[in-house]
């Protein structure tokens, strides 16, 4: 039996209304990029011509426009899971148009295997290399491949050429087995590998194979600005205190650190800062910064998910894949997040947050409550086991109107009992072993905006004088008041107090 090539629009053509499909990838990295644009364009086509056509989506996490963007603007999605950061789907989502469901990223495989996300009919799926004999080599993300493969009914490949086939190696595919029978994940140090270089599967199972030659569509990181500068070069100084106080350990720990460009930034500041020995990661999304420091010898060893890196950094990794080869691995998302080897290794985790409230319960997914921005990502793989959590984020959004600090969060994605740190531009907010009245001091005192200090103070000395101060009528004032009159620095407290 011979491969089968076909074109992206026969690919889709297999598609029928109401499927469930799973795609490769992680982020825009590994993500398909011809497939889902046919699919897209024939919903556009089957709702012009009054059929219903929508398909259930899982992904490892965001992906490229090609992907998200197209089915969204086709309102082809019937249901979506987990992390997505596209525009246009976020609108549909908001809209009420796309039923989406948050998930940790390190539980998605283990859940399609143990049927909570019902039937798979197609894995699509990017590779660089594929055998008659149904060895599939991925590219630059694994997310859930290994998992959809293994459970689909069938599956569609691209082949991208523009990947050499000679990232064979970098990647770690295992799957573990599922409770009663699950061992322990055999890694005990970021280098060590699980499992093997490659996804087998029963070739019959390939229905066709579509030819690409295209990159990731992974957008450029902006420059460092003052702001994300300031919180990075904080994160390095308490990074460093921490090691010289003796409670890091000399070797220093695997750090794991979110997306965007916040988590660059700090990358970037633990790379110039002399306190910080050289150091490993064990985290999901290794970004543009960690090229660079891989070259630099200061991160000697980075295992991650995906390589989201911009074009330029992605061509520094291929012309020199032999050092790359010695220095990054690719695993699937539920070891790259594993909570367990998170918890062995002892990372330091460092995520972003949108809010976080006086006690330090943080906020990363839903803009006033109610709008959903992106969704946890692994941020709550990482938090909830890490040596020392850390979030990070501005300590004020949209030109000061919106304080990142607030009496109460209004949605909890990591609870005060999970987050260890808040590090702002302001400064870092120590949060272990405090009670909950010396928490709200230490985070007005050190990550608060000065716009907001006394608004916030006052708060805390009206909210009462319990176990945790709070006052309910006045707990969102600061969320409504936004509401009412688009800027949190309006808030006057007599209202909510009355
Ligand atoms: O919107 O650009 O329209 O002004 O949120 O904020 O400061 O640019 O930061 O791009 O790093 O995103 C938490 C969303 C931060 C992201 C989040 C507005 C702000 C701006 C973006 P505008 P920034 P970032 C990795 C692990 C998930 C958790 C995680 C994220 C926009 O980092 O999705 O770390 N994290 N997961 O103006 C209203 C607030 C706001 C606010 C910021 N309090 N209220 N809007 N914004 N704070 C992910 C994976 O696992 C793959």
């Amino acid at each position: 039996m011979g491969l089968k090539f076909i074109t992206a629009e026969e690919a889709a053509e297999y598609i029928k209304h109401d499927d469930v499909l799973g795609f490769s990838g992680f982020t825009p990295a590994g993500s398909v990029k011809s497939i889902p644009v046919a699919i897209g364009n024939k919903a556009k086509k089957e709702h012009t011509e009054g059929r219903p056509f929508k398909v259930g989506v899982i992904t490892g996490a965001s992906t490229g426009d090609s992907l998200d963007g197209s089915l969204a603007r086709a309102e082809a999605v019937k249901f979506r899971t987990p992390y997505q950061s596209n525009p246009d789907l976020r609108n549909l989502i908001n809209a009420g148009k796309a039923d989406y469901f948050d998930s940790h990223l390190s539980v998605v495989g283990q859940n399609i295997r143990y049927g909570f996300l019902g039937k798979i009919n197609w894995a699509i799926i990017e590779a660089c290399d594929v055998t008659e004999q149904g060895e599939i080599v991925l590219t630059t993300g694994v997310g859930i491949s290994p998992t959809i493969c293994k459970v689909a009914d069938k599956i569609l490949i691209e082949l991208n050429s523009f990947h050499p086939q000679r990232l064979r190696g970098m990647h770690d595919i295992i799957i573990v087995a599922d409770p009663p029978n699950r061992r322990e994940i055999p890694i005990y140090k970021p280098s060590d590998r699980a499992g093997g270089e490659i996804i087998k599967v029963d070739p019959s199972k390939i229905v066709g194979i579509v030819n690409t030659n295209a990159p990731d569509e992974v957008g450029g990181f902006s420059e460092t600005d003052e702001i994300t500068e300031k919180i990075g070069h904080n994160v390095a100084e308490f990074l460093s205190k921490e090691l010289k106080l003796g409670r890091i350990p000399s070797s220093f720990l695997p750090i794991q650190s979110g997306v965007g460009n916040i988590a660059n930034a700090v990358l970037g500041a633990l790379g110039r800062h002399k306190g910080i020995p050289d150091f490993q990661m064990y985290t999901e999304v290794i970004q543009d910064s960690v090229i660079d420091l891989i070259a630099e010898g200061r991160i000697t060893f980075a295992s991650g998910c995906s390589l989201t890196v911009s074009r330029d950094q992605l061509k520094k990794v291929y012309d020199n894949l032999n050092y790359y080869h010695n220095r990054i691995v690719l695993r699937p998302q539920e070891i790259s997040n594993s909570p367990e080897v998170a918890r062995r290794l002892g990372i330091i985790s460092i995520n972003t947050a949108l809010e976080a409230d006086l006690f330090g319960n943080v906020n990363s997914t839903n803009v006033m409550g109610k709008k959903m921005m992106n969704g946890i990502g692994g941020s709550g793989d990482f938090t909830r086991n890490a040596y020392i959590s850390v979030f990070t984020c501005p300590s004020v959004a949209k030109g000061g109107k919106i304080s990142a600090f607030v009496p109460m969060v209004s949605h909890t994605d990591h609870s005060e009992h999970s987050v260890q740190v808040l590090i702002t531009e302001q400064g870092i907010a120590d949060l272990r072993s405090k009670s909950p009245k010396a928490k709200m001091q230490e985070i007005i005192n050190n990550c608060v905006h000065p716009d907001y200090r006394q608004a916030l103070t006052e708060y805390a000395n009206l909210a009462g004088d319990t176990h945790t101060p709070c006052t309910l009528s006045a707990a969102f004032g600061m969320h409504m008041e936004y509401e009412k009159s688009g800027d949190m620095r309006n808030i006057k407290w007599g209202d909510c107090f009355r």
